[in-house]
C-alpha cells in the first residue's frame, strides 16, 4: 500500500469524469479511509467549481437494499450535485459523456429553508418546498463499475446526471409510493419509495446529518436525491427510459448514441 496525496486522487477522479474514461480503484493500491475519501470528493468537486460549475444539491446513495446488493457496499453515502449534471426532462442523452452509465428511480426534495445537523423527520419536512419523481444517471468512473466504500465516495458517489419531474406539494405522502422503471415502454424494475430507508424522509434526515459532518447544510433551492429505490439499469443507445412514481408523475430521457 502506498500513499497518494488527496489532491492527486481528486485530480484522477475529476479527469476520469471529465474525459469519460475508466480509472483504477484507489483502495487496491493506496490507503484511503472514509474521512479522506470525502476530502477527495470535496477537492474533486472543487475543481469543477473552479471551472464554473455551481452546487445545486446533494445525492444520497445506497439507501435501499436493492442498491446495496447491486454494488456490494452497504453503507449510506452522499455526493454533491452541480448544475452541469442537471438534465432536462425528456432530453436526449449521449453515451459519449459517460463510461458505463446506469439509470435508477429516485425521489427528489426541493429545500425551501436551510437544514443541517440532527433533525427529526418532521423538522426535515418543514424545510422542504416540494417533492418530485426523479431519475438519476449514475456512472462509476471505476473499471467494471467495481469499487469499495472509500472508492465510491471519492468518485462523488457515482453521480453524473439527474432529471427531476414536476414539483408537488410537500404534504403529498411519499412513504409508500409505487415506482416503475420502463425501458422502451416495457417495465424493467418495480419497487416502492418505502425501499428507501423505510421512508425517503429518513434519507433527507441522513443528508442533513451527513452534510453537517462536512461543515455544510442543505441550502434553500438545493435538490436532495433520496437514493435509488430499485437496482439501476444500464443505458443502451437508442432506448428510452421512463420512471413513474405514484402521485408524483413521470420523468425520463432518450439515449441517442
Ligand atoms: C453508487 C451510488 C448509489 C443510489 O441512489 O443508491 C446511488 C452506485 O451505485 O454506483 O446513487
Ligand atoms: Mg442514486
Amino acid at each position: 500500500m502506498t500513499r497518494l496525496a488527496l489532491a492527486q486522487m481528486a485530480e484522477i477522479a475529476d479527469d476520469g469524469a471529465r474525459r469519460a474514461t475508466a480509472i483504477a480503484q484507489f483502495t487496491t493500491e493506496h490507503e484511503l479511509d472514509v474521512a479522506d475519501a470525502y476530502a477527495v470528493q470535496a477537492l474533486s468537486i472543487g475543481r469543477r467549481i473552479t471551472r464554473g460549475e455551481r452546487i445545486v444539491g446533494v445525492k444520497m446513495g445506497l439507501t435501499s437494499r436493492a442498491k446495496m446488493a447491486q454494488v456490494g457496499v452497504d453503507s449510506v453515502i452522499w455526493g454533491r450535485l452541480t448544475d452541469a449534471m442537471l438534465l432536462a426532462d425528456g432530453a436526449p442523452l449521449s453515451l459519449s459523456r459517460y463510461v458505463h452509465p446506469r439509470v435508477e428511480p429516485e425521489i427528489a426534495f426541493l429545500m425551501e429553508r436551510p437544514l443541517g445537523g440532527k433533525v427529526t423527520g418532521m423538522e426535515a419536512m418543514a424545510a422542504v418546498g416540494g417533492v418530485a419523481a426523479a431519475a438519476e444517471v449514475i456512472d462509476s468512473r471505476y473499471e467494471d463499475f467495481r469499487f469499495a466504500l472509500p472508492d465510491v465516495i471519492a468518485d462523488n458517489s457515482s453521480s453524473s446526471g439527474f432529471v427531476v419531474g414536476d414539483w408537488h406539494d410537500p404534504a403529498t405522502p411519499i412513504d409508500n409510493l409505487g415506482i416503475a422503471l420502463a425501458v422502451d415502454g416495457r417495465i424493467q424494475e418495480v419497487g416502492s419509495s418505502a425501499a428507501i430507508l423505510g421512508n425517503p424522509v429518513r434519507s433527507l434526515v441522513e443528508a442533513a446529518r451527513m452534510v453537517d459532518e462536512a461543515g455544510l447544510r442543505l441550502e434553500p433551492g438545493w435538490i436532495v436525491l433520496a437514493g435509488g429505490a430499485t437496482a439501476a439499469v444500464s443505458l443502451t443507445a437508442g432506448s428510452s427510459y421512463r420512471i413513474s412514481v405514484e402521485s408524483l408523475g413521470r420523468v425520463g430521457f432518450t439515449v441517442t448514441d
